[in-house]
């Protein structure tokens, strides 16, 4: 049998670079769809050294007539809709653009699955954000949805919409409901680069303090490469159902802070308390970190946590990374980029 062909939407993000690395391992023909930006948009994929074995197609998820078109050239077996815009933060001040993209944007691949290639089978990148105000610890996948941002909203729109797709047309399609998922290719706009980043800063330049919002906002982070093979084996299996993708561990921006400073070999005394809060380096007494009130969000999601067992079960998945060398991995990358003048992603 010919290769499979898989299309991979937001190719140019942290999933997209993994996710293609995975695939083409495994002798996909992978194609990525990019929209077009003014600046260098491959730095992931020439990282992993996997750049010149991908066919690119250009696609803007908001345009109809430019996903027909790429699905009717491409024809893929597999399609995996990682595009969206994926910032939490940014979503409260541009609600609209995030709908259009994140809800609209899943939408319209699906019409377009379901009248140009209505065999291939769908991935679609669900959230942990969609659980919000949480109302049950851990989350599973019968978990009922709250969500708490403009972001949220939306991927609850393409949620359904899949889940809809499947029941209406009988679509082989499904969702990840991946947790928080983390990596040295994570964009630095996201708490734990901007962590990693930071620290590596202060430590190796004595740049800070880094300025950060709620530290008690708690996390389920796994690495972003045990999430990608976990998206691959949904579209492996006969049962076509939605999953939670998660480690069962949670902990605290603060943790993750600590985790992150002592990777660096850098001890931190927290002071005051809220808004006044700040951690000093005990060797120094000098303020590394310091809380900013602007990277507060109108709504948080207090606690994330899930409970993987149905992968575990049904996909024989596990989580291999611990966050302890999740953070290790991170730091030691952007260790190197600061000492090297080369921070990527920027
Ligand atoms: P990411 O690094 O932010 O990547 C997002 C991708 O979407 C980029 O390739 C981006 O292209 C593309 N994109 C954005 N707007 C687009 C548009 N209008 N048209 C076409 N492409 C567009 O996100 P990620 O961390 O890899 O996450 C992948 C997916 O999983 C996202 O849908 C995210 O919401 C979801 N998710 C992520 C996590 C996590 O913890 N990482 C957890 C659950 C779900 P540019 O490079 O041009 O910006
Ligand atoms: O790293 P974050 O920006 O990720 P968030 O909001 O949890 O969203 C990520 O995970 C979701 C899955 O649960 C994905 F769907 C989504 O696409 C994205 O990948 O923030 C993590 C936590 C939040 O509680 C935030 O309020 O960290 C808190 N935080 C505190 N200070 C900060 C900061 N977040 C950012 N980005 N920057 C800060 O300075």
């Amino acid at each position: 049998m010919a290769n499979k062909t898989a299309l991979i939407t937001g190719i140019t993000g942290q999933d997209g670079a993994y996710l293609s690395k995975l695939l083409l391992e495994k002798g996909y023909r992978v194609v990525g769809s990019m929209r077009r930006t003014s600046g260098i948009g491959t730095w992931r994929l020439r990282d992993l050294q996997i750049l010149d074995d991908i066919e690119f197609a250009s696609m803007e998820l908001t345009e109809d007539s430019n996903v027909r078109g790429v699905l009717e050239k491409i024809k893929p077996d597999e399609i995996y809709n990682l595009a969206a815009q994926s910032f939490v933060g940014d979503s409260f001040t541009q609600p609209i653009y995030t709908t259009q993209v994140t809800a609209v944007g899943a939408l319209r691949l699906l019409e377009g699955v379901r009248t140009v290639v209505p065999t291939a089978k769908f991935y679609q990148a669900s959230t942990s954000e969609m659980f919000g105000k949480v109302q049950q610890v851990p989350q599973t996948e019968e978990t009922p949805f709250y969500p708490r941002s403009p972001y949220g909203v939306a991927k609850l729109f393409a949620h359904w919409t899949v889940v809809n797709y499947r029941e209406a047309y009988g679509l082989h399609c499904c969702s990840g409901i991946l947790f928080n998922h983390e990596s040295p290719l994570r964009g630095i706009e996201f708490l734990p680069r901007k962590v990693t980043l930071g620290m590596a800063k202060y430590a190796l330049r004595g740049e800070g303090p880094l300025r950060v919002g709620n530290l008690e906002a708690k996390r389920d982070w796994g690495h972003a490469r045990d999430y990608v093979d976990a998206m691959w084996r949904m579209l492996q299996t006969a049962s076509v159902t939605d999953f939670v993708v998660a480690t069962g561990r949670t902990h605290t921006v603060r943790d993750f802070i600590e985790m992150a400073a002592s990777a660096c070999g850098i001890a931190l005394d927290w002071q005051g308390t809220g808004h006044n809060e700040l951690a000093t380096e005990r060797a120094t007494g000098k303020v590394v970190v310091s809380v900013d009130p602007a990277f507060y969000r109108p709504s948080e999601v207090d606690l994330l946590v899930g409970d993987p067992s149905l992968a575990k079960e049904a996909l024989d998945w596990s989580p291999t990374v611990r966050l302890e060398e999740l953070v290790a991995e991170m730091v030691e990358a952007d260790m190197q980029r600061v000492s090297s003048n080369h921070v990527s992603g920027f």
